[in-house]
């Protein structure tokens, strides 16, 4: 795990930090970082309610919070990045803006909440720019990278939940919301691209991915992301 620059506000403690933790609130070590990714309608906000509810369950202490967004500069920058108006954003500006979201919610809320002992639950992280302005707009993986380094100062999920769904069925789900974003309106071949690169760092990442079928009901969707938060849970208290 890379580490971060003198000059980063990020505290390096945190970041190189063993994982340690226990289910108990009480517990002063650093919160579990937990993503949820996956392409439109896939049930990320569906699962994440019932995943939230479920920690809470348990005793665990749990923020919820979602990318690009979840600070009012995030909020402010969503607004611009899925403004159907802003069509001829660049591929390069597009990724800037969500690394700019990023940089200023891992320092504002995630890192914060992970040294209080909190769990963070986000609504999409780093991975979704690999596979949006990488594999979606073409963006070199490399540049991305370098970005993340940079943005994340090595902050990484300790577990993220990958919402696999055919592109036809995502569609079918959204298909009654109108008012498509401007990410929403791209081909199907976009959303294509987008989940095979999903699926390709999910392969190349098996101890931080979960990949779970999102064509189940949001029950067993629900059933199986909790059985891989437990082990989480239960990997970080041995
Ligand atoms: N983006 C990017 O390009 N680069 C980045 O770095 C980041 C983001 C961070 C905003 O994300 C856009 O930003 C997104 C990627 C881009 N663009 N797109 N497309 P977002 O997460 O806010 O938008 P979204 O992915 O389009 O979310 P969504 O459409 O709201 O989908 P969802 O949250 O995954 O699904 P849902 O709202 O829970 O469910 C959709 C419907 O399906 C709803 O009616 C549910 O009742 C139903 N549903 C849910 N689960 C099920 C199951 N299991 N079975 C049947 N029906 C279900």
């Amino acid at each position: 795990m890379s580490t971060v620059t003198s000059a980063s506000v990020v505290d390096e403690s945190v970041i190189t930090q063993p994982a340690v933790n226990e289910w108990s609130p009480m517990n002063a070590v650093r919160g579990k970082f937990v993503s949820l990714e996956g392409g439109e309608g896939a049930g990320k906000s569906t699962l994440l309610a019932g995943l939230r509810s479920a920690l809470e369950q348990h005793g665990v202490d749990v923020v919820q919070t979602r990318e690009p967004g979840g600070t009012a500069l995030g909020e402010a920058v969503r607004a611009i990045v899925l403004d159907p108006a802003l069509h001829g954003m660049e591929a390069e500006a597009e990724l800037l803006l969500m690394f700019a979201s990023r940089a200023q919610l891992v320092r504002e809320i995630i890192e914060p909440t992970l040294r209080a002992g909190q769990w963070v639950l986000c609504d999409r992280f780093a991975d979704a720019s690999y596979a949006y302005q990488g594999g979606g707009r073409g963006q070199p993986p490399a540049r991305i990278a370098e970005l993340e380094r940079w943005a994340c100062g090595g902050l990484r999920p300790d577990l993220t939940l990958l919402l696999d769904l055919p592109v036809a069925m995502g569609r079918e789900r959204i298909a009654g919301r109108g008012g498509a974003d401007r990410i929403e309106v791209e081909a199907d071949a976009f959303f294509e691209r987008v989940r095979a690169t999903y699926r390709a760092r999910a392969a190349a990442e098996p101890g931080r991915f979960c990949v779970l079928d999102a064509s189940q009901p949001p029950d067993v969707v629900l059933r199986a992301a909790i059985a891989a938060t437990s082990a989480l849970a239960t990997e970080y208290a041995s």
